[in-house]
């Protein structure tokens, strides 16, 4: 945008903020926005005026800035974390009794996730788990609010967030519905699966046939496009996602890889790395640490499946206890079959 635009810009965007109901929040009146909005016109052929009304309506919210927190320092320590504290906020029993009552009613569209996509029926429970406790929390924020408070005022990983706003105002345009109507979480994750915008148009599935997508709506939509989502990341059907290791005395630090999936079994075998099954899936494997304070770590190897679900969430603490959730599911549930 020419300097020249971006001074009419901001004439309009004040005669619009005095003309305006939702004047109060300004979004409107400032430079970037009304760049984005071109850019939105031009490139995507949304309408200025209804782009105006969106951005015009859009809060700013400053919790969601404090919520995305500020950029950790280079030189700063990375704080102790402990995986069985992280573990315990998701492995309750309430959690897992969810999960099993969730399958039971959700069986038949489970069971069809998995002939079309290779996902076994408990790592979708386990990740809806871990997001929402089964769509009981997924979110009240409006996502505009989260999206716009972020893309121009958060305190880190703007063009990020300018991205996703503009997947959302896409994906709201490709489905017909008002984004200033769509809740999600802080971040502007959405629905039953906490999908965000970019992923939504890109992995979601209408699994229901029903002619929409609708990830808060409707829990087969939510399982199809867990299933799509992990298949598209290389899901191997039938594969272990992770496989608990032990570390020769003092290897660690060298040996430690987090998200980097950068081992040949092999190599790690000669280094001394004793896997606990013989059987392991084909291909490079991480090594993640599972740390507890005061104690030591534990460690798994981390294979392609373990990769996919950290592509959902780039975390392997978020992975290892999305696997560690679904086996809990997968064993409350046999238990149930047997007893009954
Ligand atoms: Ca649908």
């Amino acid at each position: 945008m020419t300097f020249r635009f971006a001074a009419a810009a901001v004439v309009l965007a004040t005669f619009l903020s005095v003309h305006s109901a939702n004047a109060s929040t300004g979004y409107l009146a400032r430079a970037e926005v009304r760049e984005f909005i071109e850019a939105m016109q031009t490139e995507h052929g949304l309408d200025a005026t209804e782009l105006e009304r969106i951005l015009g309506d859009a809060r700013h919210q400053p919790v969601v800035s404090r919520l995305i927190g500020p950029e950790r320092p280079k030189s700063a320590t990375p704080p102790v974390r402990s995986y069985p504290k992280y573990r315990a906020k998701f492995l309750t029993k309430a959690r897992i009794a969810a999960g099993t009552r969730f399958w039971d009613l959700h069986e038949a569209d489970l069971r069809r996730a998995q002939a079309e996509y290779g996902v076994s029926p408990e790592v979708i429970l386990g990740i809806l788990g871990v997001e929402t406790a089964f769509g009981q929390n997924t979110g009240s924020f409006r996502v505009v609010d989260s999206l716009t408070t972020i893309a121009f005022d958060g305190p880190r990983r703007q063009e990020y967030f300018r991205d996703e706003l503009k997947e959302l105002l896409l994906m709201a345009r490709d489905l017909s519905i008002d984004p200033l109507k769509i809740k999600g979480s802080y971040a502007g994750a959405m629905g039953l699966p906490q999908f965000m915008p970019s992923s939504v148009r890109k992995y979601a599935v209408d699994f229901d046939s029903d002619g929409v997508i609708d990830l808060a709506g409707s829990t087969s939509d939510a399982i199809g496009s867990i299933a799509s989502y992990l298949k598209s990341f290389g899901w191997a059907d039938g594969e272990p996602a992770l496989v608990p290791v032990q570390l020769p005395k003092g290897s660690a630090a060298d040996l430690v890889t987090g998200l980097e999936r950068s081992h040949e079994v092999e190599a790690l075998k000669e280094k001394g790395v004793r896997f606990s099954v013989k059987r392991l899936p084909e291909g490079a494997c991480s090594v993640v640490e599972l740390p507890t304070p005061g104690k030591p770590s534990k460690f798994v190897a981390g294979f392609g499946n373990f990769e996919a679900i950290t592509r959902y969430n780039r975390s392997t603490f978020y992975a290892t206890a999305v696997l560690d959730l679904a086996n809990a599911i997968r064993e409350a549930r046999t238990q149930m079959t047997a007893n009954n």
